[in-house]
């Protein structure tokens, strides 16, 4: 239920000009939501566990040492739940 500013040019600048976090870039904490939907869950730990193994440069190598493993899923379980 938003409702349109009936007085956009005297709101003050404050009130209208915070910054809303909006998924344009995916922020580093937020590396491990392979999915890009914004949350890391099931979905991500399914795609990481797919590429378990010697991987180079995969996505799912979230430390970027060439394999997806224990640290990898370290790293994304750090990051469960919604990205910031
Ligand atoms: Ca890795």
């Amino acid at each position: 239920m938003w409702a349109a500013p009936t007085e956009t040019n005297t709101a003050p600048s404050s009130a209208w000009g915070r910054t809303i976090p909006i998924k344009a870039s995916v922020p580093q904490s937020c590396v491990a939501d392979l999915t890009n939907d914004g949350v890391v869950n099931g979905s991500d730990l399914g795609m990481l566990l797919g590429a378990w193994g010697s991987c180079g440069g995969c996505a799912a190598d979230l430390d970027g040492d060439g394999v997806v493993g224990g640290s990898d899923l370290g790293v994304m379980l750090g990051a469960w739940g919604t990205c910031p």
